[in-house]
């Protein structure tokens, strides 16, 4: 497929399916907790500086939101999960959001999980895995932050991730930083792969 990744925007944003786009484009949503990198992921893939907000402050979108790339494709940004300072009420909320789009999108194509590449992975982490092999949904784990993990240690940190997670090999996992660029290419690839 060609894709010019640059030709691309937020089209919406939506809490539930009545408001989500009404056509057949293929979309990758894109999950993980609150400051993995999903903002950086994005604009690094789209080669923007700022079309996905970066912030160091995390919890505050709470919507799904939907970037348009060339028409051909959408990447959904779902709100970071794991941010500790919102009420139980504010919780439930955004999981019947999260799970409404997951198990009901037609749309979707496969999930990039964000797992931080310095850490093993959280119960959240764990459980978002797992919710997304119980629904069968493809996975493309991406370690994010990888600048931050001195080389030597990459082999070393992808096992313990993929133990903690019980890893599917189907699954690609991808080694990533927003900063270096390494897992780039990659990514695209793989993303592509599922269109
Ligand atoms: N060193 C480094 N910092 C990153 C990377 N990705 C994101 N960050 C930083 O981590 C913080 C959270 O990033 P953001 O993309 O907003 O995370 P989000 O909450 O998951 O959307 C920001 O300060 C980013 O600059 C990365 O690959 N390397
Ligand atoms: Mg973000």
């Amino acid at each position: 497929m060609e894709l010019n990744t640059h030709k691309a925007d937020i089209l919406l944003s939506a809490a539930s399916k009545a408001h989500y786009p009404q056509d057949d484009l293929p979309e990758i949503a894109l999950a993980g907790r609150s400051n993995v990198g999903k903002s950086s992921f994005i604009n690094t893939l789209l080669g923007r500086k700022n079309l996905a907000r970066t912030s160091s402050k995390p919890g505050k979108t709470q919507l799904l939101n939907f970037y348009n790339i060339d028409d051909k494709l959408r990447f959904v940004d779902v709100p970071g999960y794991g941010y500790a300072k919102v009420s139980k009420s504010e919780r439930a909320k955004w999981g019947k959001m999260i799970e409404e789009y997951l198990t009901q999108r037609e749309n979707l194509r496969a999930v990039v999980s964000l797992i931080d590449m310095r850490h093993e992975p959280t119960a959240d982490d764990v459980q978002m895995y797992d919710f997304l092999k119980y629904y069968d949904i493809p996975v493309i784990l991406v370690a994010t932050k990888a600048d931050k993990v001195p080389r030597g240690k990459w082999n070393k940190q992808e096992s313990l991730i993929k133990k903690k997670l019980a890893f599917d090999q189907a699954d690609q996992f991808i080694v990533f930083s927003s900063v270096s660029k390494e897992g780039l290419d990659l990514s695209w690839e793989t993303i592509l792969s599922y269109l």
